[in-house]
């Protein structure tokens, strides 16, 4: 059993490499962070999920690494479709009398007007979110929903989210707070960060699913440490657990040089190095790191180095191969 924790697009495009590694898609579980979801027209869109999810369906969008590729304006019938794929009984499917006037949880502190919408959503992606944000109404949690949309895409790995309670990932900015959606959609991140709240962790509990997941051997793959990784290690458990378990991280940075998005201005944000030598920081727990060929940093903690370029299934194969022998060197 392997675990890994996934959000943005680092740890996606690691996992890539899973099918050349030693490790079964099978006994694989992806932790999944749900702090950039947003509600958008009443529709709950998880990103970070639906990364791992359409990555392992075969159908992402691979030029942006979100959304469906080619997707279309066929919105009626990919609802339809879906519907069918996740063997969902046709409606009408009318919510409980509750669940016409209780707002919904799991959306709180990151609920925008679809007036404008401010996030392009896809049509056959728009359907996803239409199933799963009506499964929630109807009395799901979050990671029942997503079981239900892994099958329907036919993923191999289990895909969970970190947790069925609502964490906001809100960036306090000199220009005020925003959602991280906000934040690196609407202003592409040109507010200067002067610090990332998880707005809900502290009520939030990791599903039985998560620690399950995270008494496994875990690979914290290169996503970004504050918004990908951070909401994770927000909620009460998930650092306890990573104590007590062999775990690899591979740093998103070679030395203080980011491959891509907004990490280093959210790591100089909430006080870290924008560098390698600041990921260390943030992951007390991490028993080994997988660094890039030309990053110097010095650790007091085993290092593999690779060129960790992840342009491709081959690259990915290759990170992969190194996080293989870092894992072996701590477990
Ligand atoms: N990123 C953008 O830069 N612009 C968008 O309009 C946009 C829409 C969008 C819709 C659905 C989805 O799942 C992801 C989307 N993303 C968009 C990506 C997203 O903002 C971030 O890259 C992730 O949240 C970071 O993990």
């Amino acid at each position: 059993m392997i675990t890994f924790l996934a959000g943005g697009t680092g740890t996606p495009k690691l996992l890539d490499g899973l099918g050349e590694s030693k490790f079964e898609p099978r006994e694989t579980t992806v932790v999944g962070n749900t702090g950039d979801d947003v509600e958008l027209g009443g529709l709950l869109v998880c990103p970070d999920l639906d990364t791992v999810l359409f990555d392992g369906g075969g159908v992402l969008d691979r030029e942006r690494w979100w959304g469906i590729d080619g997707d279309t304006t066929e919105t009626h019938e990919e609802l339809h479709r879906l519907a069918d794929a996740a063997g969902l009984d046709g409606g009408p499917r009318y919510l409980s009398d509750d669940a016409q006037t209780a707002g919904r949880e799991i959306a709180r502190w990151r609920r925008f007007s679809g007036v404008a919408e401010f996030m392009e959503l896809g049509d056959r992606d728009r359907a996803v979110h239409v199933t799963r944000t009506s499964l929630l109404d109807e009395g799901r949690t979050l990671t029942e929903v997503t079981r239900v949309l892994a099958d329907a895409f036919g993923l191999e790995v289990t895909l969970v989210p970190m947790s069925n309670d609502p964490v906001a990932s809100v960036v306090h900015t000199d220009e005020g707070p925003m959602h991280f959606q906000e934040y690196w959609v609407a202003r592409r991140a040109k507010p200067s960060v002067r610090d990332v709240e998880f707005r809900g962790a502290d009520d939030a509990r990791p599903t039985d699913a998560v620690l399950a997941a995270l008494a496994a051997p875990v690979v914290v793959g290169p996503s970004n440490p504050v918004t990908s990784i951070g909401p994770m290690l927000a909620v009460p458990g998930v650092r306890e657990a990573l104590d007590s378990t062999p775990v690899v991280a591979v740093s998103p940075f070679v030395e203080d040089r980011v491959f891509s998005g907004p990490a280093a201005e959210l790591m100089r944000g909430v006080g870290y190095e924008a560098s390698t030598a600041g990921v260390t920081e943030a992951y007390p727990f991490a028993d080994a790191f997988v660094l890039d060929d030309e990053d110097g940093t010095e650790l007091d903690r085993p290092v593999v180095r690779t060129d960790t370029k992840l342009d491709g299934p081959d690259d990915a194969a290759r990170v992969m191969g190194a996080v293989e022998d870092a894992l072996e060197a701590v477990s």
